[in-house]
């Protein structure tokens, strides 16, 4: 898996050299590169923000340099309105209004004809692709352009299992008051395909936080990262049966006067089974009844239904 990120702060993510992260570029599972995205301006000041239109406080990350940025990285030819308008700073010729197209324009008709292959042949379906546990899976040969937001859906494991199966990340950290909302909406117009997620109900400084939160939970479950698969399926949020985890022990079996439950000393696998299956429920259901709620009753047993 190729990941990219681009961030104003890139060695916040020299992080990933360490630990399970950074065995798993050893192994070449993933090869991440982190970018600064102040390497796409122009200017002295490398400027990457701009007053929000419209007035308010903070700044908005220009949608200029993230395109340079992201064309780049996309490997995507620079939109018609820069070519133009280039070329004709250069040449001094005029530029026919016909040519120069404006945000309302694009659509995937006026992507080049590769790019539009792509999207079609991967554009979502009623029969896309989806794993056992009905999760959606995306094609490996189409990169996926992730915005960290505050102000847009959960990233929940579900989205870490599908993202999972992608050959290209493109993750893009805005800081200050967020980026330019022209930013997602062109690229998904030439055919990429572009998610916004927000980690949780509080708010962070920028988007560094939340992409090694999202990057984690996805690569974690790439073949071969973990050393054990085993302990992958039977977490928390995983599956259909998304529960909270029954609580862990280990030995000894008293310690500082608190006895572990005498069922799991008892050596009876079933009953071992019942007893933490009864607790992931019930403490789910204390815990997080929204999870209770979201439960296919399908996948609840006899058992279950009593506690
Ligand atoms: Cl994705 N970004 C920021 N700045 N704050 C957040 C977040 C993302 N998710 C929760 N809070």
């Amino acid at each position: 898996m190729k990941i990219d990120i681009v961030s104003v702060f890139p060695e916040y993510f020299d992080v990933l050299n360490l630990s399970l992260f950074g065995k798993a570029q050893a192994k070449g599972l993933v090869e991440v590169k982190a970018h600064n995205l102040r390497d796409w301006t122009h200017d002295v000041h490398h400027s990457v923000d701009d007053t929000p239109v419209g007035g308010g406080a903070g700044m908005v990350m220009k949608p200029e340099v993230w395109a340079e940025c992201l064309d780049d990285l996309l490997g995507l030819a620079p939109a018609v309105v820069e070519a133009t308008a280039n070329a004709a700073d250069t040449a001094g010729t005029e530029v026919p209004t016909s040519d120069v197209a404006t945000m309302a324009d694009v659509t995937t008709e006026d992507a080049s004809p590769d790019i539009i292959a792509t999207a079609v042949d991967a554009a979502p379906s009623s029969d896309e692709s989806a794993d056992v546990s009905g999760t959606p899976v995306v094609p490996a040969d189409r990169p996926v352009l992730i915005f960290p937001n505050p102000s847009a859906p959960l990233f929940t494991q579900r989205d870490a299992t599908e993202l999972s199966h992608a050959g290209h990340l493109l993750f893009g950290c805005g800081r200050y008051e967020g980026y330019d909302a022209r930013i997602p909406s062109y690229y998904r117009a030439q055919g990429v395909d572009v998610r916004e997620y927000s980690i949780g109900d509080y708010v962070l400084n920028g988007g560094e936080v939340a992409v090694s939160v999202m990057l984690e939970a996805i690569t974690r479950l790439l073949p071969g990262f973990m050393g054990n698969a085993e302990s992958i399926v039977e977490e928390s949020y995983t599956g259909d049966n998304a529960l909270l985890e029954h609580r862990q022990y280990t030995k000894p079996a008293e310690w500082r006067g608190i006895r572990v439950p005498d069922i799991l000393l008892s050596g009876d696998h079933g009953k071992v089974d019942r007893f933490r299956r009864d607790e992931a429920l019930e403490r789910t259901n204390e815990i997080r009844p929204d999870l209770i709620e979201q439960l296919d009753c399908k996948a609840l047993d006899k058992a279950d239904r009593k506690t």
